[in-house]
């Protein structure tokens, strides 16, 4: 046990920094993929969180047309100039560019774009990805894998080679919503029974077509994002498909269902990929979803700030539903901090910190190290007062309980 102070905090430090990460939900794709995999540093630049904020700043005559027809070097090229030289990069994503060339040993304090640039067109995409996964400390990541895209349909029906280190997940959006039509006639010319207007075979037949990819894919969980006007219980489409089809393959597959909920689509259509904005949406429908499925196991996490501590209290009171992440617009250091330290006192461990949402390879360099280090001080002031209160803390327990956070209670609750 542990019996000096100073000691602790070196050990809870170190623990957090050398945890193996499990980074469960990701936008990466296999390098056998080709492009689908973005990687690089005229893709880092132009991560759709960086355009958007380019356009904040950028002058009216760089129109959303003008941007968007660039090729993707002169793209990064003006993010680099507006974003990183005529103003400080004090976003959290200008700054984990800059994190992320630094932990690859590139010459940021030179402001080297070229040799930047020239550093990666040396590089090879499969060394580098095992590069990226050992610099931040993962022990496998969670694609981002729709059965109802037609090019990623393509590629898994080439059964291309996949590293251990990245796992599928079984991304249904399309069913919910206004994706539903084309979802159904997907579904449809796969050779389901599925109507548009959903009889009872239909929700059948839908159940079975996840329980089929789900044979192909082996996911780790089923997922969708659902927007802040998230309703369950009534009589929607909604929940008449969560209810017959999709919690029913979920139970049969003997996976998890990941509900990411707050993202308002398009509040600025002409941003693209970066164009979505966040609404609160209703707690008390995860609350009836929960209630309802009590054999069923729910990952969530919502994207508002303002609906995190409801949130948080509701994952006291049900052992099938698992928090993870500070998602997208909360993966910020002020709202890590806030949800993390909220989470430990609410939850103990039971809980997953952070999931990275990367789309670009090279971004779980610079969203991991980030994490760790606002986690590292939260967790050495949460056993400094627990060493205060008497309590004397093993050096194994220590990194136990960091791993927890950062996927053993993943992990758990998968087994469970
Ligand atoms: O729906 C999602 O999975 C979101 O994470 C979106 O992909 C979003 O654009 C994103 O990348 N957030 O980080
Ligand atoms: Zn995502």
């Amino acid at each position: 046990m542990i019996q000096d102070i100073s000691l602790l905090r070196k050990v809870v430090r170190k623990a957090v920094e050398t945890t193996t990460v499990t980074d469960i939900h990701t936008h990466l794709s296999p390098p056998s993929h080709g492009d689908m995999l973005l990687w690089g540093v005229d893709e880092v630049l132009t991560y759709h969180y960086l355009v958007a904020e380019l356009f904040i700043v950028a002058s009216r005559d760089l129109t959303y047309e003008k941007f968007f027809s660039l090729p993707r070097s002169v793209q990064a090229d003006l993010v680099w100039e507006h974003l990183f030289l005529k103003r400080g990069a004090l976003s959290e994503a200008t700054r984990g560019a800059i994190t992320t060339f630094n932990r690859l040993g590139l010459d940021v304090a030179g402001r080297d774009l070229a040799g930047i640039r020239k550093w990666f067109a040396e590089q090879d995409v499969e060394e580098y990805l095992s590069k990226v996964f050992t610099l931040a400390n993962i022990y496998y990541a969670v694609m981002t894998n729709s059965p109802f895209s037609a090019a990623q349909v393509e590629l898994w029906n080439q059964s291309l080679p996949v590293p251990a280190c990245l796992r599928t997940s079984l991304r249904i959006d399309m069913l919910f919503g206004d994706g539903w039509e084309r979802a159904a006639g997907v579904m449809a010319g796969a050779g389901y029974a599925v109507r548009t207007e959903p009889d009872e075979k239909t929700f059948d037949e839908v159940r079975r077509f996840l329980v089929d990819w789900s044979a192909r894919l082996n996911p780790v969980y089923f997922a969708a994002s659902i927007g802040p006007e998230f309703a369950y219980g009534d009589d929607s489409a909604f929940t008449r498909l969560v209810d017959r089809s999709v919690v029913p393959a979920a139970i049969e597959v003997g996976v998890p269902f990941a509900l990411m909920i707050g993202a308002r689509r398009a509040v600025n259509p002409n941003l693209r990929d970066a164009g979505a904005g966040v609404g609160v949406a209703d707690v008390t429908a995860i609350n009836a979803l929960l209630l309802k499925h009590p054999d069923a196991k729910f990952l969530v996490t919502m994207l508002s700030r303002n609906n995190q501590h409801e949130l948080t209290v509701l994952a006291r009171k049900f052992r099938n539903l698992h928090l993870f992440g500070c998602w997208w617009f909360c993966n910020n250091p002020s709202i890590i901090n806030e949800m993390t330290r909220q989470r430990l006192e609410l939850l103990g461990t039971a809980f997953t910190c952070q999931h990275s949402d990367a789309r670009v390879l090279d971004q779980l360099i610079y969203k991991w190290d980030h994490t760790r280090k606002i986690v590292a001080d939260i967790l050495v002031e949460k056993y400094s007062d627990l060493f205060e209160a008497g309590w004397r803390p093993a050096e194994e327990e220590i990194a136990r309980d960091a791993r927890a956070i950062f996927g053993g209670s993943f992990e758990e609750f998968l087994n469970k």
